[in-house]
């Protein structure tokens, strides 16, 4: 392999992909050395050489399902990469198209994908950490960067804190020496450029993942980042009362909704119920659930699953006999139908004065669920582009935004299902798997003493929640 990028360092130099003398980077610092590997998409053989020495940097190739090039210059190495190893490429977009799908990572993926990334040279890591940052928060699984060129003033260190390894092809200090004993530069070059990368060190910039990925943070400091009020509001709750309960209280019986939230109430942050299973629903009924949630600091969810064209689903929110929007801090809605499903939702909106929130169904608890791939994808991307949106629904960590609320059923004391399709994960295994919020229903409502296990659950939840950002 030395011997090869011996050669290789001598065919960059020959194309004027390094370059001396006195230069200023795009970030206005003077530097006498300049590596520009752009113009080796003219030179096809030098591409490819480069391109497959690289590679052979991988660890584990077999195992990696995507790579990914960081734009411009790598995005001809990682297509050659992708097109000679089989490895299906994404890229991503620099800003997200105003129109459209609104995708920051074009290709094919799904969450939980191994991907590398390739990058032409690294000087501060800064590029390769936003590209990282945009991969993970699809759900990507990234670990390692392959690099032509690290400059070797602070990038490959800056990379590594936020748990990225990097490999080189070369550090500047090699490629000096290569060139150098090839007779293509003097000794002089050499000294100054050795000399001026110990002085000057490109700034520290990490992934910062503590303030990046929710999973690490707590309810409070994600709910000053929270541009969704009522996202804000819930996070918050949950910091004061510690619970991650969400109580799905499925009963047919207004007075029955009532007793239960009265008594779970205190340990709750959410309760959440199915309106038009209640047998005897009045205005009252709503009246005197939203005292409780005053009087015991709860915040009142809809599961309404909305799921049809915008103009129907505006209705449905807002009129009928159960008038949700009035009432209503949080509904569910399948993003099924589109971005129109949440501008319907938000029209009926217009004379509430009160904060909302929507959380999308993303991923189902249920046996043989449609809601796989793609779908899971476009969701995510909805969420990203409405504020009206506050978490998702969903079963595994598909997402690192920390403003946003994961909010996962199926859940029960015990690992089992029931003979509908419902199946269930234990409380430190849902947290585990990303949920902020826990929704229990009948592990509750079904139990002699309903308190009991009220509690139990709230404090099982919490504890799995504080080991996990205690990690
Ligand atoms: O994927 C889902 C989404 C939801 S909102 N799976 C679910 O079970 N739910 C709801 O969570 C469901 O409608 C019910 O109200 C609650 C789970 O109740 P349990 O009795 O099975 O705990």
């Amino acid at each position: 392999m030395e011997k090869e990028l011996k050669e290789l360092a001598v065919l960059l130099f020959d194309v004027d992909a390094v370059k001396f003398g006195d230069f200023v980077t795009k970030v206005g610092l003077r530097t006498p050395v300049y590596i520009d590997l752009r113009v080796i998409i003219s030179y096809p053989k030098l591409l490819n050489r480069i391109s497959s020495i690289l590679w052979k940097l991988a660890d584990d190739a077999e195992k990696i399902d995507q790579v990914c090039g960081v734009p411009y210059t790598a995005l001809p190495i990682a297509s050659l990469i992708s097109v000679v190893s089989n490895i299906p490429m994404l890229i991503r977009r620099k800003e997200a198209k105003a129109y459209g799908t609104k995708k920051l990572i074009e290709g094919k993926f799904k969450a939980g994908d191994k991907c590398v990334i390739i990058e032409d040279v690294v000087t501060s890591g800064s590029s390769i950490l936003e590209t990282v940052k945009d991969l993970k928060q699809e759900g990507l699984d990234v670990t390692e960067a392959l690099v032509i060129m690290d400059r070797e003033q602070g990038g490959k260190k800056n990379i590594e804190k936020s748990g990225i390894k990097m490999k080189s092809l070369y550090t500047m200090t090699k490629l000096m020496e290569y060139l150098r004993e090839a007779d293509k530069v003097s000794q002089e070059t050499v000294d100054g450029v050795l000399e001026y990368l110990g002085k000057c060190l490109a700034p520290v910039k990490t992934l910062d993942k503590d303030s990046n990925d929710r999973l690490k943070m707590d309810f409070l400091s994600r709910s000053k980042l929270a541009k969704n009020k009522m996202a804000a509001k819930l996070l918050q709750l949950m910091d004061m009362k510690e619970t991650t309960l969400c109580l799905a209280a499925d009963l047919t019986k207004a007075d029955d909704i009532l007793e239960l939230a009265d008594l779970a109430g205190p340990h709750i942050a959410v309760l959440k119920i199915h309106v038009d299973i209640i047998e005897d629903f009045s205005k009252d009924f709503i009246k005197n659930l939203k005292n409780l949630s005053e009087k015991h600091k709860f915040l009142i969810m809809e599961d309404r699953k909305f799921g049809d064209i915008g103009n129907t689903v505006s209705s449905q929110y807002s009129k009928g006999i159960y008038r949700i929007s009035e009432w209503a801090d949080l509904v569910t809605a399948h993003p099924v139908a589109g971005p129109g499903i949440l501008d319907g939702l938000k029209e009926a909106l217009k004379n509430i004065s009160d904060d909302r929130g929507v959380f999308l169904i993303t991923e189902m608890s249920s046996k043989g669920t449609l809601t796989t791939g793609n779908y899971v994808q476009q969701s995510l991307a909805m969420a990203e582009s409405c504020e009206l949106v506050v978490g998702h629904v969903c079963q595994s960590k598909i997402f690192s935004n920390p403003e946003l609320i994961q909010l996962t059923p199926g859940v029960k004391l015990a690992k089992a299902s029931d003979d509908l399709g419902q199946q269930y994960n234990t409380p430190e295994a849902v947290v585990n798997s990303g949920a902020d919020l826990a929704v229990v229903g009948r592990g509750i409502t079904e139990a002699g003493d309903k308190l009991r296990q009220v509690i139990n659950y709230k404090n099982q939840l919490w504890s799995a929640y504080k080991n996990r950002i205690a990690q």
